[in-house]
């Protein structure tokens, strides 16, 4: 009588073990981040977690970029966005945001320096400006490229610079996507110029043939070439 009550019981605890282990395991298995594709079924996603090194070396927080900009951090709801490209082109196009995510994309390390005096090494994540511009079929007499933003700001650049540069404009800063205050959607990895060139929240690239175009700060002073000189 013991023995049977006892052989019970140890099948009881038995079967909570198994029924605990399996859970454990769940919830333990690695559920994709915020960036990987989705397999079908349901997926948790986890916070994203910024990437601290490269190449053997640390980058600046994506939280060292101070937000400088005309009318503060944007909210653009992405259901509705969509990037124009128009201008000198054959074929206008308008991209959603998967679109442009869909085309392939870049990872580059490179430092944002801010006439105001900071500056941030960063690693992003985006897509050729060139693989658009080869969409709308840049037509040969533009010879700059207007960025347009959300908040009404514009910035230029030749685009003869973006092309030997291999300029992106970037969806991910760190490996985490863009905070709303640093460009959600897209940011301009400007490589080589000041800041003010890096146009935040782009909803607009226009191709143009004005080589002398000043944007929001060029108009207000600032140098047109925005060479970093260091
Ligand atoms: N749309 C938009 N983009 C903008 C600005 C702005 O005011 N509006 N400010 C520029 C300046 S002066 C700098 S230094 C960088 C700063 O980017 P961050 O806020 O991500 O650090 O954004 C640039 N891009
Ligand atoms: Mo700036």
């Amino acid at each position: 009588m013991l023995k049977k009550a006892l052989k019970v019981f140890s099948m009881i605890i038995a079967a909570i073990i198994v029924v605990l282990v399996f859970f454990a395991c769940e919830s333990a298995a690695p559920s994709p981040s915020v960036s990987a594709q989705q397999s079908g079924g349901s997926s948790a996603s986890l916070p994203p977690v910024e990437i601290k090194q490269y190449n053997g070396h640390d980058l600046s927080p994506v939280s060292d970029m101070k937000d400088v900009s005309i009318e503060g951090p944007q909210n653009i709801d992405i259901a509705k966005y969509k990037l124009t490209v128009d201008g000198l082109v054959e074929t206008p196009s308008d991209f959603t945001y998967d679109e442009v995510l869909s085309l392939p994309n870049y990872t580059k390390e490179v430092v944002l320096n801010c006439v105001e005096g900071w500056k941030a090494d960063l690693l992003w994540q985006g897509v050729l400006l060139s693989d658009l511009f080869d969409k709308a079929k840049v037509k040969t007499d533009a010879n700059t490229v207007i960025f347009h933003a959300n908040d009404g700001y514009t910035t230029s650049l030749p685009l003869q610079a973006i092309l030997d540069k291999k300029m992106i404009i970037a969806f991910k800063v760190n490996g985490v996507v863009l905070p709303d205050k640093d460009g959600y959607p897209f940011i301009l990895v400007a490589e080589d110029k000041l800041g003010y060139k890096w146009c935040k929240w782009i909803t607009r690239i226009e191709l143009s043939n004005d080589s002398s175009y000043e944007g929001y700060w060029e108009s207000r002073g600032y140098s047109n070439d925005a060479n970093v000189t260091n």
